[in-house]
């Protein structure tokens, strides 16, 4: 502990012009997950965890991914993500929440269950929400929570590298421990597609009275993988009506998540854990 005290601190910039620094390779083969661990987890800790030896990280991230079914997506995820976070010089862990059962998936309920399971493991002050099928494109957009919550995947290239609106707040998300305490976390009542980021960008604005903010667009770019391994699921049709409902933040997010843990395990590339979400008809 003390020889690791004595190190300097990380820090992580990269000032150069030259995009062959920044600019990431983003490897898009599909290899099993042995290959994946012996090229990019020789340096992991049980769980995904990654410690910089040569310096003191200033934060420790928790990078949380929902999950359901996308293994194809998850193999290429892990073989990028992990390179990545490293030349970043991180202390991160990889944590994929997966939703077992037949429920609606449950987005933002998923992002609140690997908050608190990860806090009972590691003392994260830092949490980045990922979807399973964005990759990064350039290091200098470096997983690290500020003052205000970030919103990541400003340009994907699904949609031509530009910004949806100017109120997403999808994708890939970063919060300070106490930014997303303050948010009472994500909403719990969203089942199945949309809302629950608009929901949380309203969280930002309204509970914690907060702005969120952004990497440049130049930066903050995004490839998304496009396999044939998944069916994306259904609207929401009530997404609306809770959305506009002004319903108090307070009474639900981390402190009404309703969840069933039934295993937590410690793989090479990931922590996974397997959870169920009771789903009120
Ligand atoms: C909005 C959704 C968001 C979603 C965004 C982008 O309409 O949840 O589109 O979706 N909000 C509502 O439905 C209320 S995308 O084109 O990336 O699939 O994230």
């Amino acid at each position: 502990l003390s020889a690791s005290n004595s190190l300097p601190l990380c820090n992580f910039s990269i000032s150069n012009n030259d995009s062959s620094i920044y600019k990431v390779i983003v490897n898009q083969t599909l290899y099993p997950y042995n290959i994946i661990e012996q090229q990019v987890g020789k340096l992991l800790h049980a769980g995904g965890h990654f410690v910089p030896t040569t310096c003191r990280s200033e934060q420790r991230v928790a990078l949380i991914v929902c999950y359901r079914k996308r293994e194809q997506h998850l193999r290429m995820f892990l073989d990028n993500i992990h390179p990545f976070l490293q030349k970043q010089n991180l202390d991160y862990t990889i944590f994929v929440v997966n939703q077992h059962g037949n429920e609606d998936f449950n987005r933002a309920a998923l992002f609140n269950v690997g908050y608190l399971e990860a806090m009972k493991l590691y003392p994260f002050d830092c949490f980045i929400f990922h979807d399973v099928d964005l990759l990064p494109e350039d290091l200098r957009n470096v997983y690290k929570c500020g003052d205000q919550p970030r919103h990541m995947s400003v340009a994907v290239d699904k949609f031509n590298y530009k910004l949806l609106y100017s109120t997403l707040f999808g994708g890939v998300t970063a919060f300070r421990l106490s930014d997303f305490i303050a948010a009472n976390g994500y909403p719990t009542v969203y089942w199945g597609w949309g809302g629950e980021d608009d929901d949380m960008y309203l969280r930002v604005v309204k509970k914690l009275k907060k702005s969120i903010t952004r990497y440049p667009i130049e930066i903050a770019r995004y490839k998304m993988i496009r396999t044939h391994d998944h069916t994306s699921g259904t609207a929401n049709p009530h997404r609306h009506t809770i959305l506009y409902s002004k319903y108090d933040y307070g009474l639900d997010g981390i402190n009404t998540t309703n969840y069933t843990i039934h295993r937590v395990t410690f793989y090479k590339l990931f922590t996974l854990i397997n959870v169920t979400l009771p789903q009120e008809p």
